[in-house]
């Protein structure tokens, strides 16, 4: 029997991952009393990595603004006015160069974004060229450019791409609340593109932005239900962009992040969990709380894409003064 039957007809993986998790289930996870909910997200984070190791990516805005799509959280869409200047897609060179930087301060994937609906053209030429000149400088190279069809996949796979990150962002029932250019059905698209072509994928969600509980549950089911699990998996908190239609969204309670980050590392233990946007918002005591509930991955040095993140000093003491490591 082949691996995928196996999996198919038990839906538990050798390694003991599943891939058939119900919403009640999940729902069931979200509802644990605080501690008893961290206490077995850690024994499952324990079991799958170093406690103390995380992965440390950087971020670099490739292409800003002006994007067609109407992300109803994004700073970078055109039919927003917020603070962010569009700007043409950079030169090769001047993303090595901060390629490099990114590597001597620690980080071991780069990821590049670009604030597009899908990658096309010379543009796209100009991205292969940029996978290939990082990946010579020794980094896991990761991007984001949007939509992507089974060529492109394969070619940036071809140019050494490692992960491509495209996110579900929230519920396939609150989706249409949020963005209306693209459908649900197109990102899951993408991700079988990605997948076929043989990359990691990298994807999750943006939690706070007026969704309910059983959306942050529904999200979860989606991404768990992959199989494989997404490898990389950014939980991102919406910061609020002055401009977006999601700027007055009223934030959500911390414990409830925190839990969301719980139940991923339950759901999908061998992932990489990444706590993304919405670091700067947070408290250190926060940070502490969501690396013991399993998240182990974020985004180092100053800028998100557009956004502000922590400092790297900051970051830097936040991990001596808890005990952490690069991974
Ligand atoms: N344009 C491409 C796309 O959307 O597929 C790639 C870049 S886009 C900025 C990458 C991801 O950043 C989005 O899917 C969303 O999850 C996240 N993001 C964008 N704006 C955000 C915000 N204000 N707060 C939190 N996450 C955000
Ligand atoms: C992801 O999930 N979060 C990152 C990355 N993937 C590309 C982007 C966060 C962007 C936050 C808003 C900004 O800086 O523009
Ligand atoms: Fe464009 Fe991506 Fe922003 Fe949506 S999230 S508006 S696709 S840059």
């Amino acid at each position: 029997m082949t691996q995928t039957a196996t999996l198919e007809s038990s839906q538990q993986s050798s390694e003991g991952l599943r891939f058939d998790w119900q919403q009640d289930e999940i729902a069931a996870l979200f509802a644990l009393p605080f501690n008893d909910l961290l206490h077995r997200a850690q024994q499952v984070h324990r079991s799958h990595f170093d406690p103390n190791g995380v992965q440390i990516s950087t971020l670099l805005s490739i292409k800003t603004g002006g994007c067609p799509e109407d992300c109803n959280y994004c700073p970078q869409s055109v039919h927003y006015e917020t603070p962010v200047e569009p700007g043409s897609l950079m030169d090769v060179d001047a993303v090595v160069t901060a390629a490099r930087a990114a590597k001597q301060t620690g980080a071991s994937r780069f990821c590049m974004g670009a604030a597009w609906r899908n990658p096309r053209g010379r543009n796209f030429e100009r991205v292969l060229d940029m996978v290939q000149r990082v990946q010579a400088e020794g980094l896991e190279t990761c991007m984001t450019l949007g939509m992507l069809d089974e060529q492109q996949a394969e070619r940036l796979k071809a140019a050494g791409l490692d992960y491509y990150n495209h996110n579900l962002d929230t519920s396939p029932e609150f989706y249409g609340e949020v963005i209306t250019t693209r459908t649900y059905e197109d990102r899951l698209q993408t991700l079988r593109n990605v997948r076929a072509a043989g990359m990691n994928v990298c994807c999750g969600g943006i939690v706070g932005m007026g969704e309910a509980r059983h959306d942050r549950v529904s999200l979860l089911k989606q991404l768990a239900q992959q199989s494989p699990h997404p490898e990389s998996v950014p939980v991102n908190m919406l910061v609020r962009v002055e401009g977006t239609p999601l700027s007055d969204q009223q934030a959500l309670d911390s414990f409830e992040f925190v839990r969301t980050i719980a139940v991923a590392r339950i759901l999908m233990p061998a992932s990489h969990v990444r706590l993304s946007a919405g670091r700067e918002q947070m408290s250190d005591e926060m940070q502490a709380l969501c690396f013991h509930a399993g998240a182990n991955s974020i985004f180092y040095g100053e800028k998100l894409l557009t956004t502000s993140n922590p400092e790297a000093t900051a970051d830097q003491r936040l991990f001596e003064r808890l005990g952490l490591h690069p991974a």
